[in-house]
Protein backbone atom coordinates (compact mmCIF):
# COMPACT_ATOMS: atom_id res chain seq x y z
CA UNK A 1 0.00 0.00 0.00
CA UNK A 2 2.54 2.53 0.71
CA UNK A 3 5.37 1.44 -1.47
CA UNK A 4 4.11 4.86 -4.18
CA UNK A 5 4.10 6.98 -0.88
CA UNK A 6 7.27 9.69 -1.37
CA UNK A 7 8.67 11.18 1.28
CA UNK A 8 8.46 15.37 1.42
CA UNK A 9 10.70 17.66 3.06
CA UNK A 10 9.65 19.02 7.04
CA UNK A 11 8.66 22.73 7.28
CA UNK A 12 11.93 24.97 7.02
CA UNK A 13 10.85 27.01 9.73
CA UNK A 14 9.80 24.56 12.04
CA UNK A 15 12.76 22.41 10.97
CA UNK A 16 15.11 25.51 11.91
CA UNK A 17 14.44 24.89 15.69
CA UNK A 18 15.61 21.23 15.53
CA UNK A 19 19.05 22.26 13.85
CA UNK A 20 19.30 24.65 16.60
CA UNK A 21 18.75 21.83 19.18
CA UNK A 22 21.57 19.57 17.31
CA UNK A 23 24.07 22.72 17.54
CA UNK A 24 26.48 22.54 20.68
CA UNK A 25 28.01 25.89 20.78
CA UNK A 26 27.04 27.57 23.78
CA UNK A 27 27.06 30.99 22.46
CA UNK A 28 23.70 30.02 20.02
CA UNK A 29 21.17 31.88 18.86
CA UNK A 30 17.75 30.93 17.90
CA UNK A 31 15.69 34.06 15.76
CA UNK A 32 14.18 31.18 13.92
CA UNK A 33 10.27 30.19 14.85
CA UNK A 34 7.58 33.24 15.66
CA UNK A 35 7.51 31.95 19.59
CA UNK A 36 7.71 34.97 22.60
CA UNK A 37 10.92 34.30 24.38
CA UNK A 38 11.86 35.93 27.70
CA UNK A 39 15.50 37.58 28.54
CA UNK A 40 16.69 34.23 29.32
CA UNK A 41 15.26 33.06 26.37
CA UNK A 42 12.09 30.87 27.53
CA UNK A 43 8.63 30.61 26.59
CA UNK A 44 6.96 30.75 29.52
CA UNK A 45 3.68 29.95 30.53
CA UNK A 46 1.88 33.44 31.48
CA UNK A 47 0.87 33.75 35.05
CA UNK A 48 -2.56 35.19 34.44
CA UNK A 49 -2.75 31.64 32.41
CA UNK A 50 -1.60 29.97 35.24
CA UNK A 51 -3.85 31.43 37.24
CA UNK A 52 -6.52 31.31 35.24
CA UNK A 53 -5.85 27.35 35.04
CA UNK A 54 -6.03 26.68 38.56
CA UNK A 55 -9.77 28.14 38.86
CA UNK A 56 -10.52 25.86 36.02
CA UNK A 57 -9.61 22.81 37.26
CA UNK A 58 -11.09 23.69 40.54
CA UNK A 59 -14.19 24.47 39.07
CA UNK A 60 -14.97 22.63 35.84
CA UNK A 61 -17.56 20.15 35.87
CA UNK A 62 -17.64 18.06 32.74
CA UNK A 63 -15.12 16.91 29.88
CA UNK A 64 -18.53 16.37 26.83
CA UNK A 65 -18.09 18.10 23.76
CA UNK A 66 -18.33 21.72 23.36
CA UNK A 67 -20.47 22.90 20.71
CA UNK A 68 -19.11 23.41 16.85
CA UNK A 69 -19.20 27.06 17.01
CA UNK A 70 -16.82 26.55 20.58
CA UNK A 71 -17.04 28.33 24.10
CA UNK A 72 -19.96 30.62 23.89
CA UNK A 73 -17.92 33.00 26.72
CA UNK A 74 -14.65 32.93 24.57
CA UNK A 75 -16.49 33.44 21.46
CA UNK A 76 -18.06 36.79 23.43
CA UNK A 77 -15.01 37.74 24.40
CA UNK A 78 -13.30 37.56 21.73
CA UNK A 79 -15.54 39.50 19.61
CA UNK A 80 -15.08 42.43 22.02
CA UNK A 81 -11.55 41.86 22.39
CA UNK A 82 -11.03 42.25 18.38
CA UNK A 83 -13.69 44.69 17.35
CA UNK A 84 -14.11 46.37 20.60
CA UNK A 85 -16.12 46.74 23.29
CA UNK A 86 -18.54 49.76 21.85
CA UNK A 87 -18.51 47.91 17.75
CA UNK A 88 -21.99 48.35 16.22
CA UNK A 89 -21.41 44.71 15.14
CA UNK A 90 -22.16 43.39 18.37
CA UNK A 91 -25.62 45.47 19.57
CA UNK A 92 -26.55 44.86 16.03
CA UNK A 93 -25.77 40.80 16.34
CA UNK A 94 -23.88 41.52 13.38
CA UNK A 95 -20.18 39.60 14.29
CA UNK A 96 -19.93 35.69 15.42
CA UNK A 97 -16.98 33.67 16.89
CA UNK A 98 -16.03 30.10 15.43
CA UNK A 99 -13.94 28.51 17.73
CA UNK A 100 -11.03 26.89 16.01
CA UNK A 101 -7.64 24.79 16.35
CA UNK A 102 -5.63 28.05 16.43
CA UNK A 103 -5.50 30.75 13.79
CA UNK A 104 -4.44 27.84 11.39
CA UNK A 105 -7.48 26.14 11.84
CA UNK A 106 -9.78 29.56 11.19
CA UNK A 107 -7.33 29.68 8.06
CA UNK A 108 -8.64 26.50 7.20
CA UNK A 109 -12.06 26.69 7.62
CA UNK A 110 -12.16 29.29 5.85
CA UNK A 111 -10.65 27.85 2.92
CA UNK A 112 -12.92 25.71 3.07
CA UNK A 113 -16.17 28.28 3.30
CA UNK A 114 -14.65 29.56 0.54
CA UNK A 115 -14.61 26.79 -1.91
CA UNK A 116 -18.15 25.32 -0.86
CA UNK A 117 -19.75 28.39 -0.22
CA UNK A 118 -18.52 30.87 -2.52
CA UNK A 119 -16.69 28.85 -5.24
CA UNK A 120 -14.87 30.59 -8.20
CA UNK A 121 -13.85 32.94 -6.11
CA UNK A 122 -9.46 33.99 -6.06
CA UNK A 123 -7.98 34.60 -3.33
CA UNK A 124 -4.96 37.32 -3.20
CA UNK A 125 -2.20 37.29 -0.58
CA UNK A 126 0.95 39.62 -0.29
CA UNK A 127 4.22 38.61 -1.45
CA UNK A 128 5.52 37.69 0.54
CA UNK A 129 3.44 36.17 3.18
CA UNK A 130 3.14 33.28 5.79
CA UNK A 131 4.02 30.39 3.54
CA UNK A 132 1.16 27.97 5.68
CA UNK A 133 -0.97 30.91 3.71
CA UNK A 134 -0.01 29.77 0.13
CA UNK A 135 -0.68 25.71 0.67
CA UNK A 136 -3.90 26.52 2.89
CA UNK A 137 -5.84 27.94 -0.13
CA UNK A 138 -3.99 26.25 -2.90
CA UNK A 139 -4.56 22.74 -1.56
CA UNK A 140 -7.97 23.56 -0.62
CA UNK A 141 -8.61 24.26 -4.73
CA UNK A 142 -8.72 28.14 -4.43
CA UNK A 143 -7.15 29.61 -7.61
CA UNK A 144 -3.92 32.00 -5.15
CA UNK A 145 -2.90 35.27 -6.61
CA UNK A 146 0.04 37.65 -5.08
CA UNK A 147 -0.45 41.79 -4.65
CA UNK A 148 3.40 42.96 -4.05
CA UNK A 149 3.96 44.10 -0.56
CA UNK A 150 8.20 44.21 0.20
CA UNK A 151 9.84 44.33 -2.97
CA UNK A 152 13.66 42.87 -3.61
CA UNK A 153 14.78 46.24 -1.83
CA UNK A 154 13.30 45.35 1.17
CA UNK A 155 10.82 48.48 1.23
CA UNK A 156 7.26 48.27 2.23
CA UNK A 157 5.97 49.67 -1.69
CA UNK A 158 2.14 50.42 -1.08
CA UNK A 159 2.06 52.24 -4.12
CA UNK A 160 2.32 48.71 -5.79
CA UNK A 161 0.01 46.82 -3.92
CA UNK A 162 -2.47 49.50 -3.92
CA UNK A 163 -2.09 48.91 -8.22
CA UNK A 164 -2.23 45.37 -8.00
CA UNK A 165 -5.63 45.36 -6.10
CA UNK A 166 -7.09 47.31 -8.45
CA UNK A 167 -6.76 45.03 -11.14
CA UNK A 168 -8.40 41.87 -8.57
CA UNK A 169 -11.31 40.44 -10.10
CA UNK A 170 -14.12 41.74 -8.55
CA UNK A 171 -15.58 39.36 -5.74
CA UNK A 172 -12.24 37.92 -5.19
CA UNK A 173 -10.85 37.20 -1.72
CA UNK A 174 -7.32 39.93 -0.15
CA UNK A 175 -6.15 38.53 2.79
CA UNK A 176 -4.01 41.02 4.74
CA UNK A 177 -2.43 41.17 8.20
CA UNK A 178 -3.79 43.49 10.55
CA UNK A 179 -0.51 44.14 12.12
CA UNK A 180 3.24 42.66 12.84
CA UNK A 181 3.49 41.27 9.47
CA UNK A 182 4.59 37.70 8.86
CA UNK A 183 7.49 37.69 7.78
CA UNK A 184 8.66 41.15 6.97
CA UNK A 185 7.44 43.42 10.18
CA UNK A 186 6.05 45.43 7.60
CA UNK A 187 2.73 47.48 8.71
CA UNK A 188 0.21 49.36 6.83
CA UNK A 189 0.20 53.26 7.82
CA UNK A 190 -3.53 54.45 8.42
CA UNK A 191 -3.22 56.37 5.50
CA UNK A 192 -2.30 52.97 3.59
CA UNK A 193 -5.20 51.10 5.26
CA UNK A 194 -7.49 53.85 4.14
CA UNK A 195 -6.63 53.61 0.97
CA UNK A 196 -6.38 50.02 0.80
CA UNK A 197 -10.10 49.95 2.02
CA UNK A 198 -11.21 52.27 -0.84
CA UNK A 199 -10.31 50.14 -3.55
CA UNK A 200 -11.73 46.92 -1.73
CA UNK A 201 -14.63 48.99 -1.19
CA UNK A 202 -14.24 49.98 -5.13
CA UNK A 203 -13.44 46.35 -6.63
CA UNK A 204 -15.89 44.79 -3.91
CA UNK A 205 -13.44 42.55 -2.73
CA UNK A 206 -14.05 40.16 0.24
CA UNK A 207 -11.03 40.99 3.09
CA UNK A 208 -10.00 38.19 4.91
CA UNK A 209 -7.79 39.79 8.01
CA UNK A 210 -5.24 37.39 9.27
CA UNK A 211 -4.84 38.90 13.02
CA UNK A 212 -2.32 36.58 14.84
CA UNK A 213 -0.53 39.09 17.22
CA UNK A 214 -2.81 41.41 18.32
CA UNK A 215 -0.60 43.58 21.09
CA UNK A 216 2.78 43.04 19.87
CA UNK A 217 2.68 45.64 17.68
CA UNK A 218 1.52 49.12 19.49
CA UNK A 219 -1.31 47.54 21.82
CA UNK A 220 -4.30 45.66 21.92
CA UNK A 221 -6.68 48.96 20.67
CA UNK A 222 -3.90 50.31 18.51
CA UNK A 223 -3.15 46.66 16.63
CA UNK A 224 -7.18 46.15 15.93
CA UNK A 225 -7.61 49.68 14.16
CA UNK A 226 -7.77 48.64 10.57
CA UNK A 227 -9.68 45.37 11.73
CA UNK A 228 -12.27 48.07 13.59
CA UNK A 229 -12.10 50.38 10.29
CA UNK A 230 -13.18 47.59 8.09
CA UNK A 231 -15.37 46.15 9.92
CA UNK A 232 -17.09 49.72 10.70
CA UNK A 233 -16.87 50.48 6.89
CA UNK A 234 -17.88 47.22 5.22
CA UNK A 235 -21.09 45.18 5.15
CA UNK A 236 -19.17 42.20 5.14
CA UNK A 237 -15.62 40.76 6.48
CA UNK A 238 -13.56 37.79 7.93
CA UNK A 239 -10.97 37.82 10.32
CA UNK A 240 -8.94 35.16 11.52
CA UNK A 241 -7.80 35.03 14.95
CA UNK A 242 -5.21 33.54 17.36
CA UNK A 243 -4.38 33.42 20.70
CA UNK A 244 -1.31 31.69 20.43
CA UNK A 245 0.99 34.62 20.96
CA UNK A 246 -1.06 37.16 23.06
CA UNK A 247 -1.94 34.66 25.68
CA UNK A 248 1.19 31.83 25.29
CA UNK A 249 -1.14 29.49 24.34
CA UNK A 250 0.71 28.24 21.46
CA UNK A 251 0.52 24.57 21.72
CA UNK A 252 -3.32 24.98 23.41
CA UNK A 253 -4.98 25.49 19.48
CA UNK A 254 -6.75 28.48 20.40
CA UNK A 255 -8.09 30.59 18.04
CA UNK A 256 -11.54 31.57 16.08
CA UNK A 257 -13.06 32.61 12.57
CA UNK A 258 -14.51 35.83 13.00
CA UNK A 259 -17.61 36.53 10.57
CA UNK A 260 -18.88 40.27 10.30
CA UNK A 261 -21.88 40.10 8.32
CA UNK A 262 -24.41 42.85 6.80
CA UNK A 263 -27.19 41.03 8.78
CA UNK A 264 -28.29 38.85 11.58
CA UNK A 265 -30.17 36.32 9.65
CA UNK A 266 -27.56 36.32 7.10
CA UNK A 267 -24.81 35.89 9.55
CA UNK A 268 -26.69 32.41 11.03
CA UNK A 269 -26.52 31.18 7.14
CA UNK A 270 -23.44 31.06 7.15
CA UNK A 271 -22.52 30.27 10.68
CA UNK A 272 -24.81 27.11 9.80
CA UNK A 273 -22.41 26.54 7.16
CA UNK A 274 -19.12 26.98 9.52
CA UNK A 275 -20.36 24.07 11.71
CA UNK A 276 -21.19 22.08 9.14
CA UNK A 277 -17.75 22.62 7.58
CA UNK A 278 -15.92 22.05 10.78
CA UNK A 279 -17.66 18.90 11.84
CA UNK A 280 -16.04 17.32 8.64
CA UNK A 281 -12.25 18.98 9.63
CA UNK A 282 -12.09 18.44 13.52
CA UNK A 283 -16.07 18.07 14.77
CA UNK A 284 -16.06 19.94 17.68
CA UNK A 285 -13.08 22.68 18.77
CA UNK A 286 -10.26 21.82 21.86
CA UNK A 287 -11.89 23.21 25.13
CA UNK A 288 -8.40 23.98 27.07
CA UNK A 289 -7.37 27.34 26.13
CA UNK A 290 -10.65 28.79 25.01
CA UNK A 291 -11.47 27.82 28.58
CA UNK A 292 -8.46 29.93 30.07
CA UNK A 293 -8.66 32.92 27.71
CA UNK A 294 -12.56 33.10 28.64
CA UNK A 295 -11.57 33.25 32.51
CA UNK A 296 -8.75 35.60 32.00
CA UNK A 297 -11.00 38.21 29.49
CA UNK A 298 -14.08 37.81 32.01
CA UNK A 299 -12.50 38.76 35.17
CA UNK A 300 -11.03 42.19 35.59
CA UNK A 301 -8.31 40.92 37.74
CA UNK A 302 -6.95 37.95 35.37
CA UNK A 303 -7.47 40.90 32.46
CA UNK A 304 -5.26 43.15 34.00
CA UNK A 305 -2.49 40.76 34.91
CA UNK A 306 -2.87 39.37 31.76
CA UNK A 307 -2.34 42.59 29.87
CA UNK A 308 0.28 44.14 31.96
CA UNK A 309 2.67 41.01 31.05
CA UNK A 310 1.53 41.38 27.38
CA UNK A 311 2.90 45.27 27.91
CA UNK A 312 6.09 43.56 29.23
CA UNK A 313 6.60 41.15 25.94
CA UNK A 314 5.70 43.84 23.49
CA UNK A 315 8.05 46.50 25.18
CA UNK A 316 10.95 43.98 25.35
CA UNK A 317 10.67 43.00 21.25
CA UNK A 318 10.58 47.39 20.71
CA UNK A 319 13.52 47.74 23.32
CA UNK A 320 15.66 44.73 21.40
CA UNK A 321 14.54 46.42 17.72
CA UNK A 322 16.16 49.85 18.60
CA UNK A 323 18.89 48.07 21.52
CA UNK A 324 19.98 46.10 17.47
CA UNK A 325 20.35 49.09 15.43
CA UNK A 326 22.47 50.74 17.90
CA UNK A 327 24.48 47.96 18.50
CA UNK A 328 25.28 48.26 14.76
CA UNK A 329 25.99 51.95 14.76
CA UNK A 330 29.55 51.11 15.25
CA UNK A 331 30.05 49.10 12.83
CA UNK A 332 28.50 51.61 10.25
CA UNK A 333 25.35 49.98 9.85
CA UNK A 334 22.96 51.16 11.64
CA UNK A 335 21.55 53.33 8.49
CA UNK A 336 21.50 50.08 6.47
CA UNK A 337 19.52 48.27 9.22
CA UNK A 338 17.07 51.14 10.44
CA UNK A 339 14.16 49.42 9.19
CA UNK A 340 14.66 47.24 12.25
CA UNK A 341 13.13 49.67 14.42
CA UNK A 342 10.36 50.68 12.08
CA UNK A 343 9.07 47.28 11.96
CA UNK A 344 6.29 45.93 14.10
CA UNK A 345 5.75 42.41 15.99
CA UNK A 346 8.08 39.35 16.11
CA UNK A 347 9.70 39.56 12.61
CA UNK A 348 12.00 41.13 10.95
CA UNK A 349 12.81 40.96 7.46
CA UNK A 350 15.97 42.06 7.69
CA UNK A 351 17.56 42.17 4.60
CA UNK A 352 20.36 39.94 4.72
CA UNK A 353 20.32 37.46 1.91
CA UNK A 354 20.03 33.62 2.07
CA UNK A 355 23.94 33.59 1.90
CA UNK A 356 24.50 35.49 4.56
CA UNK A 357 21.57 33.65 6.37
CA UNK A 358 24.20 30.83 6.05
CA UNK A 359 27.03 32.21 7.05
CA UNK A 360 25.67 33.80 10.05
CA UNK A 361 24.55 30.26 11.21
CA UNK A 362 27.83 28.65 10.18
CA UNK A 363 30.07 30.59 11.21
CA UNK A 364 28.12 32.33 14.33
CA UNK A 365 25.70 29.81 15.18
CA UNK A 366 22.86 32.50 14.57
CA UNK A 367 19.97 30.62 13.31
CA UNK A 368 17.05 32.59 11.24
CA UNK A 369 14.85 31.68 8.11
CA UNK A 370 16.15 31.57 5.05
CA UNK A 371 14.42 34.38 3.52
CA UNK A 372 16.15 36.85 5.87
CA UNK A 373 13.21 36.75 8.53
CA UNK A 374 14.44 37.03 12.28
CA UNK A 375 12.42 36.47 15.51
CA UNK A 376 13.12 39.88 17.11
CA UNK A 377 11.95 38.13 20.40
CA UNK A 378 14.77 35.53 19.95
CA UNK A 379 17.17 38.27 20.43
CA UNK A 380 19.58 38.46 24.09
CA UNK A 381 19.95 42.21 25.40
CA UNK A 382 23.01 41.07 26.82
CA UNK A 383 24.38 40.09 23.26
CA UNK A 384 23.57 42.41 20.77
CA UNK A 385 27.18 43.75 20.42
CA UNK A 386 28.28 40.37 19.77
CA UNK A 387 25.34 39.78 17.14
CA UNK A 388 26.30 43.18 15.33
CA UNK A 389 29.42 41.64 14.93
CA UNK A 390 28.72 38.98 13.73
CA UNK A 391 26.46 40.79 11.07
CA UNK A 392 28.93 43.35 10.00
CA UNK A 393 31.48 39.84 9.57
CA UNK A 394 28.55 38.79 6.74
CA UNK A 395 27.73 42.25 5.35
N1 LIG B 1 -1.25 33.67 10.80
C1 LIG B 1 -0.01 34.12 10.88
C2 LIG B 1 0.41 35.26 10.04
C3 LIG B 1 0.91 33.52 11.75
O1 LIG B 1 2.16 33.97 11.82
C4 LIG B 1 0.48 32.44 12.53
C5 LIG B 1 1.45 31.83 13.40
O2 LIG B 1 1.85 31.32 14.10
C6 LIG B 1 -0.86 32.00 12.43
C7 LIG B 1 -1.68 32.65 11.55
C8 LIG B 1 -1.45 30.86 13.16
O3 LIG B 1 -1.16 30.70 14.44
P1 LIG B 1 -1.67 29.46 15.31
O4 LIG B 1 -2.29 28.46 14.43
O5 LIG B 1 -0.44 28.97 15.99
O6 LIG B 1 -2.66 30.06 16.26
O1 LIG C 1 6.02 31.96 11.23
C1 LIG C 1 6.25 31.51 12.34
O2 LIG C 1 7.38 31.31 12.75
C2 LIG C 1 5.08 31.22 13.28
C3 LIG C 1 5.07 29.83 13.83
O3 LIG C 1 4.23 25.58 10.25
C4 LIG C 1 4.83 28.73 12.84
O4 LIG C 1 3.91 31.56 12.61
C5 LIG C 1 5.71 28.49 11.80
C6 LIG C 1 5.52 27.43 10.93
C7 LIG C 1 4.43 26.61 11.10
C8 LIG C 1 3.55 26.86 12.13
C9 LIG C 1 3.75 27.92 12.99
Amino acid sequence: HFQPVARVPGDPILGLMDAFRADPSPAKLDLGVGVYKDAQGRTPIMAAVKHAEQRLLASETTKSYTSGHGDAAFGEQLLQLVLGQDSPLLAGQRAGTTQTPGGTGALRLTADFLSHCLPGRGIWLSDPTWPIHETIFAEAGLKVGHYPYVGADNRLDVEAMLAALERVPSGDVVLLHACCHNPTGFDLSHDDWRQVLDVVRRRELLPLIDFAYQGFGDGLGDDAWAVRLFAAELPELLITSSCSKNFGLYRERTGALIVCADSHDKLLDVRSQLASLARNLWSTPPAHGAAVVATILGDAALRAEWQAELDLMRGRVLRLRQGLVEALQPFGLAERFAHIAVQRGMFSYTGLTPEQVRRLRDESSVYMVGSGRANVAGLDEQRLGELAAAIARVC
